[in-house]
């Protein structure tokens, strides 16, 4: 990638974000991110985590492969917290959290792929941005079943609270967060939604994203 990537396609790349890794998936890994794409989600992130989660061989093989589906549609695949897996797949960017290695440093290591930082307080968040983070993550917004580790719920008020700040960076909400609840995040602030569980384990896959997208398209245009 020869410049870093403009904050107007970031946003557009976080209007439908699915977040997901093995562990999350009812159906096969593979075929989730498939019904997703045809779905219309605008971007994906292989977040490997949690009890039975695959490593070595097996992990960078998923990796891989679904990589490749989201290549095949000119989808940005970001890796999470892995630095070197990233740069092993050449992906368009990794996401990292605030227990992970700084994000200046991440930065450095990456060029100008797309750096996403979780952010729970405006200082967070700042600090993120002037470490060159490309969009934050800011959850938990609602409960949620997919992270055992999650910060404590913060409500749509903190997405509000980081625009009132002054942050005019690409936000996506995430955590709990439902195809009912897509509108209240995106008018509280957010560029969009990063999903888990509302994707990974809905009955219909392809419509559930189609939904949520296209919920998230209408709240952006009636402010
Ligand atoms: N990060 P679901 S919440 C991966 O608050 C992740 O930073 C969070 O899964 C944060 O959509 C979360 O199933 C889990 O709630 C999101």
């Amino acid at each position: 990638m020869s410049s870093r990537m403009l904050s107007e396609t970031v946003r557009r790349h976080l209007q439908m974000y699915l977040v997901l890794g093995s562990v999350n998936c009812l159906a096969e890994p593979g075929w989730v991110v498939q019904q997703a794409l045809a779905g219309g989600a605008t971007m994906v992130q292989f977040r490997e985590k949690g009890r039975g989660a695959l490593t070595g061989a097996p992990r960078l093989e998923l990796a891989r492969r679904l990589q490749d589906q989201c290549r095949r549609v000119g989808v940005p695949f970001i890796v999470n917290d892995d630095v070197e897996l990233a740069l092993e797949l050449d992906a368009d960017g990794v996401h990292i959290g605030q227990d992970d290695e700084s994000a200046a440093s991440v930065r450095e290591r990456i060029g100008n792929r797309m750096l996403g930082v979780s952010a729970h307080t405006i200082e967070e968040a700042r600090r993120a941005i002037l470490q060159g983070a490309d969009y934050l993550g800011v959850g938990p917004i609602y409960p949620t079943i997919s992270k055992d580790d999650a910060n404590a719920v913060q409500g749509p008020i903190i997405l509000h609270e980081l625009r009132k700040a002054g942050m005019d960076v690409p936000i996506v909400g995430i955590g709990g967060i439902t195809v009912d609840r897509v509108e209240e995040v995106v008018r509280a602030g957010a560029d969009g939604v990063a999903v888990i569980s509302a994707v990974t384990q809905a009955e219909q896959i392809r419509t559930a994203v189609e939904e949520m997208k296209k919920k998230v398209v209408l709240s952006i245009k009636s402010p």
